[in-house]
This record gives structure tokens, C-alpha cells and sequence, in this order.
């Protein structure tokens, strides 16, 4: 077979191997069935997911509070107006919602959103969340569950059965960024804590870890950062991390996720669709991952310009372990380029994507949207390889997909 022709085939290899890869979707804010109202799906939530309300106000004339007083279809309508009948749905957010619709086998151009309600409003939900996981190949995800939401909260408090499918991660952002209000928090909910981070505070913060990640059985600690968050430094978050989350991980086991780099309230009208980003320090990780070897850490970064920097300090530290295009950088040219920066960098020493979903219909585009750039890149470079003279194999290339896709994320988790 000539050059031309079995790059070629390479690059077909490739592609049906990733679109048939099983993945460990490790950062979702999807909730099992059993959570009830808290886990989203259908037109109306696709349309007013935050991403798409922050590119229709760039249209809307009407104040924001007018509009989030609005009902969910009444907001569907307007972003279905402004995003997808005035213009083409060419952003990532509104192209997901077409590939959505058009796997689940109906018609994106459908001008009357009523009859796309109808349709979802006939699906069983149970069937449906395994209808959406099974389009994109998703065999588990994990949650984003956090004990200082009150109505996930009651659901925990009340008990349900569990789902294997949904793996729970413990959710800490108050605790680390908001002290001395949650230290009240605390103090309400039966811990005796103050807001001086001493040993008897340090104590009672770790058992209310050790509560939440037992009722969770929760598979990893995370937190979101902002850009100028440094380690160490004397604000409360870096005193509670050594205090308290870096043994707890050490004695449990468990990895500690940071994601870091949003700038929240950028623009607070907006809600959850205002936050920002901004240029983070990575100097925080590499003290982090020197000074706790035997914590094991997840780290994203929400900023483009970070991405090479974040690579580098990967190879210095092997307790640090890099997943995902996260939010902002979950775009088509970004994942492209991030992806092959990883490789060349890190091998497959990485988790490549997480879907970040809050609706469950968005899995199925995530994915497919996600798939098709990591297999052009994992093709580009299986060819490199060629050409040094190195063909693999089918089920190498399988092996390397499923480290990518959650595979390498269990070894490191499991310590194996
Ligand atoms: O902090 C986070 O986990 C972020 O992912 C935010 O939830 C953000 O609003 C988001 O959904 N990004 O995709
Ligand atoms: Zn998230």
C-alpha cells in the first residue's frame, strides 16, 4: 500500500476506534434520576443553558431581571429567535444543541419549538438519561455534588437509591473561597469551628469532609479557583488546603481537583452565565504538587494562555494529573490545539475531555463534537509515528483511546 493510502487507512482506523471508545465522563454538573427536578434535560433547558444566554444578550434589548423573570420557555423562545432563526447557529454552544436534536433523531429546523416540548415531554426519563448515554457513549459520569446546596442537601438527607452510572465529587468552593461565611455555615450545621484556622477548627472541618464524602462515597475533592489564586500564601484557602484538604486526600486516598483560572460575577446581570476568565498562575500548582507528593491532583485551566505552562509543570509532577478542555477553552480550535499540545507533551499521560454537561441531552454533542477533533489529532500523530517507522496496532490504538478517555484518570486515582 503506498504512503498516501495507508495514512489514510490510519486516520479511518482511528476514527472508528475513537467513535466507538466507552468514556468515564470525569467532570459533569448532571445528576442522577433519582436527584428528580435537579437533573435537567429537554428543548427548553438545552436553550437557556448559560453559555447560549450569554450569547443572546449580546441581542436582547429587554433588561436582564425582565428576562430572568420570564419562564424557561418563554426565555427558549427568545434565544431560539435571536440564535437560531434571525442568524446561523454557527457558536459551539448552538451547534451542540443542532447535533443534539439531530441524533436523538429530530428535526433541528423545526420552527415550532411546541412540537419539539411534545416529543421530549412523552419520554420516560429513566429511558431517556439512558437513551442520551448511550448516543455518546458515556458509560459513568461524575456529578458535581456540593453539601452547601440545599436542595441537593435534602436529597442526601433523605436517602435514594443509588446509580452506578452517576459517581459523586465533592464540591468544596465555599469552603475555600468563602471562610469566614461558611465558617458560620459550619458553626450552624453542628461544627464547632472559628474562623482562626487552628487545630480543633482544622479538625471539625476534616470530620464535615469525612461526613459528606462518606454519604457520597465520593471519588475525588474539587474546587474552582481564581486566577491569582496563590500557593502558599496567608488568605484562608491556602491555610484550610494544608490544614485540612491536603491530609484529607493523603489519608483518604482520594484526588484533590482544581480547577482554576474563573473570575466569577464578571458581569453579575448575567448570573450563572457572567462568569470570566483570567490568566492564572501556575507557580500555585507546582508548590502544591512539590509540597504534598503523596496527594494526588487534578488540575484543569480556564485560560488558553496557561495551557502549554500547565503541560510542563505535568512532567515535572507525577501526583499532578491534567484533564480537559474546560468551558472556555471546550471549543472546536482550542480542543484541536490543546489536544495535540497534551500529546506531544504529556503522551497519554492525560484525561483529554470532560464534558462539564448541565443538561443531559448536551452529553451526546460534547462527545461527538470532542470525538472527531481528539481523533484528528491521535490520527495526526499515530502518522508521525509511521513515518518514523513505528504502525500500531488496532488494539493499541484502542488502549491509548481508553487512557484518554478515563482509563489513565482510574489508574491515577486508584494508585495503581
Ligand atoms: O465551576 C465549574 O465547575 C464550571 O464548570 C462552572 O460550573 C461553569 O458554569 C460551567 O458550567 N462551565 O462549563
Ligand atoms: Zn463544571
Amino acid at each position: 500500500m503506498n504512503k498516501e493510502a495507508n495514512e489514510a487507512m490510519i486516520a479511518k482506523r482511528v476514527d472508528k476506534i475513537v467513535s466507538e471508545a466507552r468514556v468515564l465522563d470525569i467532570h459533569t454538573h448532571l445528576y442522577a434520576p433519582a436527584f428528580g427536578k435537579l437533573l435537567l434535560w429537554g428543548i427548553d433547558e438545552l436553550l437557556v443553558y448559560h453559555y447560549l444566554l450569554a450569547e443572546a444578550f449580546r441581542y436582547f434589548k429587554l433588561p436582564y431581571d425582565k428576562f430572568h423573570a420570564m419562564s424557561k420557555a418563554e426565555q427558549a423562545e427568545l434565544v431560539w429567535d435571536e440564535l437560531f432563526v434571525k442568524r446561523s447557529p454557527v457558536s459551539e454552544a448552538c451547534r451542540g444543541v443542532i447535533t443534539s436534536l439531530n441524533r436523538l433523531g429530530l428535526e433541528p429546523r423545526q420552527k415550532d419549538l411546541n412540537l419539539l416540548r411534545k416529543w421530549f415531554a412523552e419520554q420516560d426519563t429513566d429511558e431517556y438519561v439512558s437513551r442520551c448515554m448511550e448516543l455518546a457513549g458515556v458509560d459513568s459520569l461524575c456529578m458535581t455534588n456540593s453539601p452547601f446546596d440545599d436542595a441537593e442537601r435534602q436529597v442526601w438527607d433523605s436517602g435514594f437509591d443509588g446509580d452506578g452510572r452517576f459517581v459523586a465529587a465533592l464540591r468544596i468552593d465555599p469552603l475555600l473561597v468563602s471562610w469566614p461565611k461558611t465558617c458560620e455555615w459550619l458553626k450552624e450545621n453542628g461544627y464547632d469551628v472559628e474562623p482562626e484556622i487552628n487545630d480543633k477548627t482544622a479538625g471539625e472541618v476534616r470530620r464535615f469532609l469525612g461526613h459528606w464524602k462518606d454519604k457520597m462515597r465520593a471519588e475525588y475533592v474539587m474546587v474552582s479557583l481564581p486566577p491569582d489564586f496563590e500557593y502558599p500564601s496567608s488568605t484562608a484557602c491556602s491555610k484550610l488546603i494544608d490544614a485540612v484538604v491536603a491530609p484529607f486526600c493523603a489519608e483518604h486516598g482520594i484526588p484533590f481537583a482544581l480547577m482554576i483560572g474563573v473570575k466569577r460575577g464578571v458581569n453579575k446581570e448575567l448570573k450563572l452565565a457572567g462568569d470570566g476568565v483570567g490568566w492564572s498562575k501556575l507557580e500555585a500548582v507546582e508548590n502544591l504538587c512539590g509540597a504534598y507528593p503523596e496527594v494526588k491532583f487534578m488540575v484543569t485551566a480556564l485560560s488558553r494562555e496557561v495551557q502549554h505552562t500547565l503541560c510542563v509543570v505535568g512532567r515535572k509532577f507525577r501526583n499532578l494529573h491534567i484533564f480537559g478542555c474546560w468551558w472556555f477553552t471546550n471549543v472546536p480550535h482550542l480542543i484541536e490545539e490543546i489536544t495535540r499540545m497534551r500529546l506531544e507533551l504529556l503522551g497519554t499521560s492525560f484525561t483529554a475531555q470532560h464534558s462539564d454537561a448541565r443538561v443531559i441531552d448536551q452529553i451526546i454533542y460534547k462527545w461527538d463534537h470532542s470525538r472527531s477533533l481528539i481523533a484528528k489529532v491521535l490520527a495526526d500523530k499515530y502518522i508521525d509515528l509511521a513515518r518514523a517507522g513505528w504502525e500500531v496496532s488496532d488494539e493499541e490504538i484502542k488502549r491509548d483511546v481508553t487512557a484518554l478517555f478515563g482509563g489513565e484518570f482510574k489508574r491515577f486515582a486508584g494508585g495503581h
